[in-house]
């Protein structure tokens, strides 16, 4: 298939046209999300420019300073029936994050409005609140973004391994990988973990930027191979019996789970760490006694060393004495007239 005849499939998808009809579906929202500064508003801009064939803009607000740093969940429509969600990133991946991921991811949280990261159960209050505002029609594409000059690592794999696999649970769809900076020498590296991870769909593509603009074919190929990569997926997934309000409601119980074991995670946690704290206090406690009654022992066996010490001075002292006038008497005892007084 050629690029007009891939562009054409891309812009002409609705789901009104697939075998089993909308089932309930009207849009496909493709689902941005990974880690902070990854490239995910660059990628965006890269698709806009690609698919409308237009000089780079930055649409998306990408960039380094803070001020450019997503802070919430904005849509850009692609086609009638494609819109690109933009998520906010998140600095690590730790389980407050985890579960602001999956609420995004889910859609369950409002478009086009910020998104502040929870603790306790106020995730599950936002998405509560969020009700009226979220859309049971719209088809989720998740799309993890990563930017190659990242080392992968064992540990990162792990992490990743688990929010692929809880993010195919939570959308029946595996996330595409869109792998940024593809011109660092880590590329090999990064898509064989990718793959050991489960990925099927990845994507390596050097973004437009503010640095590097210029219109170039290889990028503009990548982003409709992508394109057209999620519609024939989407095609497959649309052929299965789906029911959209039962997989928003789905979602919803899955992510509110989510949170729920989450916080009894964390609150076993904290309860451990206290316990381990409190058996710690003992134990320091214990020690301190133990070291005190060393102390006073040694103190009072040096005082009684000191006093025996004086002990055996003052025998010492008497016995001479007591030698000096034994001799003294029997001096006089010997020798009575050299002894004796003169009158
Ligand atoms: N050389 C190069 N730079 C890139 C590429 N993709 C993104 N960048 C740069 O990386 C920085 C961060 O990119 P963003 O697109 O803002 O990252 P983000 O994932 O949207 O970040 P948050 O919104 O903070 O989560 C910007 O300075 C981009 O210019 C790429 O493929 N190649
Ligand atoms: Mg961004």
């Amino acid at each position: 298939m050629d690029e007009e005849e891939r562009r054409r499939k891309i812009r002409d998808f609705s789901f009104d046209k697939c075998k089993r009809g909308n089932q309930g579906f009207q849009r496909i929202l493709l689902q941005l999300f990974g880690l902070t500064a990854h490239g995910k508003s660059s990628f965006i801009n890269s698709v806009i420019c690609a698919w409308f064939k237009s000089d780079y803009k930055n649409y998306a607000n990408a960039g380094d300073s803070e001020d450019l740093r997503t802070m919430g969940r904005r849509s850009y429509s692609l086609t009638k029936n494609i819109v690109l969600v933009d998520n906010r990133g998140c600095p690590t991946m730790n389980m407050y994050e985890t579960g602001e991921i999956f609420a995004q991811l889910g859609n369950l949280l409002p478009l086009d409005q910020g998104v502040g990261w929870s603790k306790g159960f106020g995730l599950a209050d936002r998405i509560v609140e969020a009700e009226p505002l979220v859309k049971a029609s719209d088809f989720i594409i998740p799309i993890f973004v990563y930017r190659v000059t990242n080392n992968p690592s064992p540990n990162l794999k792990g992490e990743l391994t688990e929010i692929f696999k809880t993010a195919e649970e939570l959308t029946n769809v595996v996330p595409t990988v869109i792998l940024t900076y593809k011109d660092h020498p880590n590329i090999r590296g990064v898509q064989t973990m990718f793959r050991d991870i489960g990925a099927v769909q990845i994507f390596a593509i050097e973004n437009y930027t503010e640095k590097n603009p210029k219109r170039r074919r290889e990028t503009e190929e990548e982003v409709i191979s992508f394109l057209h990569g999620v519609i024939c997926d989407v095609e497959f997934q649309a052929d299965l019996p789906r029911d959209a309000d039962q997989e928003m409601m789905g979602r919803k119980w899955f992510v509110l789970n989510y949170i729920h074991t989450r916080e009894l995670i964390i609150q076993k946690t904290n309860l451990e760490k206290q316990k381990l704290m409190a058996k710690q206090k003992l134990e320091e406690d214990f020690r301190r006694k133990q070291e005190e009654e060393e102390r006073q022992k040694k103190q009072r066996r040096q005082s009684l060393q000191v006093r025996l010490e004086e002990m055996e001075r003052d025998y010492d002292r008497l016995r001479s004495q007591d030698q000096r006038q034994f001799e003294q008497k029997m001096r006089e005892l010997k020798n009575p007239k050299r002894s004796k007084p003169k009158n």
